[in-house]
């Protein structure tokens, strides 16, 4: 519980995360929340509010036509932005748009707080905005499948830290998990199988359909990835026919025989975790058609204005032709009036459709020409979404004894690793102007459900919400690591009450209820 002025204890700021552009902490009594206080304003927005307060405090809240104590309402301002103001009479938040309320409901579900007297809001101006238009999650389908039920339990966890983007990673050398109805081989034999021998699964269109609307209902766009011309051993057992064999490196022979997997074999279920074996086959007619049909029938059902083709890790393709595959991807997809965004390999590309969006999965500290790939994106005419891997790749190692999770991205991430790192401090001249915004990843090798998803994501899922929805690391006191360690602590009884499985890293002194 947080400590209050009343009981004489040091009086703690309140913990809102992701921190806002302004919090001033008013001295006043704070607005006591009871059975009888009434909330006005647009419908939406009344639900989500009358739906958070009740899960985290039980208080069945009336809805009142106006003249309520809770006031909601749309005023003119940026793009999400709103405003909230808490006395001890009333409750007001004014939002630019439907999700700028949405954001400010959530903001006051984080402020609701138990005294002796019962749940209040502290007194408060706030005033807030987000530092980048996207700012996304990531999750991986295809190592292992996550059906409706997880992703929109994904999609409302996300929501609730601001995010906006659910990114889909649909296809994968384990398995292909979307309806392609062109392409029906796909799903039919190509779909069963997952890392380690796992059962599979897909996404029917109506499945997909719903997580698109479950996702807006959210304020989140949904961005399909079809990952091509690498990580496409599934597409072998359907479409054998589009498929280079694997290229199989003494790397890769060298991995395999210390995790004790077998080495992949085209038109065969891979159950391993290794990477960069695949690709399609490079200047053949009928890739080219797979692929116009493949991008096709997943752009129709997607209202979102991004198309993912992912590009990432093609070793099994060579460099030109790998330059020229994704040169025609991305003009396929701008084709289909879509931005495309690509892994920041593809800016090795001279010739990518103008405008592309590059994903830059490099670490904190560029290696290996990675920046520099990262910077043709934004010479094209395009802006780069960061996700360094060392920072906000979810599914690494939170510390070397986790039982889930990977480490090959500079070791184990911490909770402070994942916080301490700026967006525009990553790649030289790629600042906020050059910058999409930010995107955590959670590929899913080692995680195989909802709990999983949990224990890996949570609490660093909200240090990446804060890199992409805040003021500039150390721009003021509130985004630093002390006060976001503080701040974070505060979220475990809202995150229990939801039924989030999150893991209480020692690196926290977590709030108890
Ligand atoms: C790298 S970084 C990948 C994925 C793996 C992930 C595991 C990138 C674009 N690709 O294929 O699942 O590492 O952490």
């Amino acid at each position: 519980m947080r400590r209050s002025a009343q009981n004489g204890d040091t009086v703690s700021e309140p913990a809102v995360v992701p921190a806002p552009r302004l919090l001033q902490a008013g001295s006043s009594a704070p607005f006591a929340v009871t059975a009888d206080v009434a909330v006005s304003g647009p419908a939406d927005a009344v639900r989500t509010l009358r739906d958070a307060v009740r899960s985290r405090t039980g208080l069945d809240l009336p809805a009142s036509p106006d003249g309520a104590a809770v006031t909601l309402a749309i005023e003119p301002g940026s793009p999400e932005s709103y405003v909230l103001d808490v006395d001890a009479a009333s409750v007001r938040l004014l939002a630019a748009d439907d999700a700028g309320l949405f954001y400010g409901v959530h903001t006051l579900v984080q402020l609701l707080a138990q005294d002796e007297t019962g749940w209040v809001v502290p007194d408060v101006h706030l005033e807030d905005a987000p530092r980048f238009a996207y700012r996304g999650v990531m999750l991986d389908v295809a190592r292992h499948f996550h059906g409706l039920d997880t992703v929109t339990a994904y999609i409302e966890r996300a929501a609730a830290l601001k995010f906006n983007v659910l990114h889909l990673h649909l296809s994968d050398d384990q398995g292909w998990r979307i309806e392609v109805p062109s392409r029906p081989l796909l799903t039919a034999r190509a779909s069963g199988s997952a890392v380690g021998g796992d059962g599979g699964g897909f996404f029917t269109r109506d499945d997909y359909r719903a997580i698109v609307a479950h996702a807006a209902a959210h304020h989140m766009t949904v961005v399909p990835e079809i990952d091509v011309p690498g990580h496409t051993h599934a597409v072998s057992l359907a479409y054998p026919e589009v498929c280079a064999p694997p290229a199989i490196s003494d790397h890769l022979r060298d991995e395999a025989r210390q995790r004790g997997e077998a080495l992949p074999i085209a038109g065969i279920a891979y159950e391993g975790i290794a990477v960069g074996f695949s690709s399609l086959r490079i200047d053949d007619e009928d890739t080219d058609r797979f692929l116009a049909d493949v991008i096709g029938d997943v752009a129709e059902i997607t209202p979102g204005p991004y198309v993912h083709i992912g590009g990432d890790e093609a070793h099994g393709t060579p460099p030109a032709d790998f330059a020229r595959f994704m040169e025609r991807a991305t003009r396929l997809v701008a084709s289909l009036g879509r931005t495309p965004i690509a892994w920041h390999e593809a800016g090795a590309a001279a010739g990518l459709a103008p405008g592309s969006i590059g994903q830059y999965w490099g670490f904190r500290t560029p290696t290996d020409g990675m920046d520099e790939k990262a910077r043709a994106f934004v010479r094209g005419g395009g802006q780069l979404i960061l996700s360094p891997a060392d920072a906000v790749y979810l599914d690494m190692k939170p510390d070397a004894d986790f039982a889930l999770g990977l480490t090959w991205a500079n070791g184990p991430t911490t909770l402070r690793r994942s916080y301490d790192w700026d967006p525009a401090a990553v790649i030289d001249g790629v600042g906020d102007e050059e910058i999409h915004g930010v995107e955590a990843p959670l590929w899913t090798e080692t995680a195989r459900d909802l709990a999983d998803i949990d224990a890996l994501a949570f609490p660093r899922i909200a240090a990446a919400a804060e890199a992409a929805w805040s003021p500039a690391l150390g721009s003021d006191a509130r985004r630093t690591w002390d006060s976001f360690r503080e701040r974070v602590a505060q979220l475990a009884p809202l995150w229990t009450r939801r039924g989030i499985g999150f893991t209480p890293l020692a690196e926290v002194d977590w709030t108890r209820e």
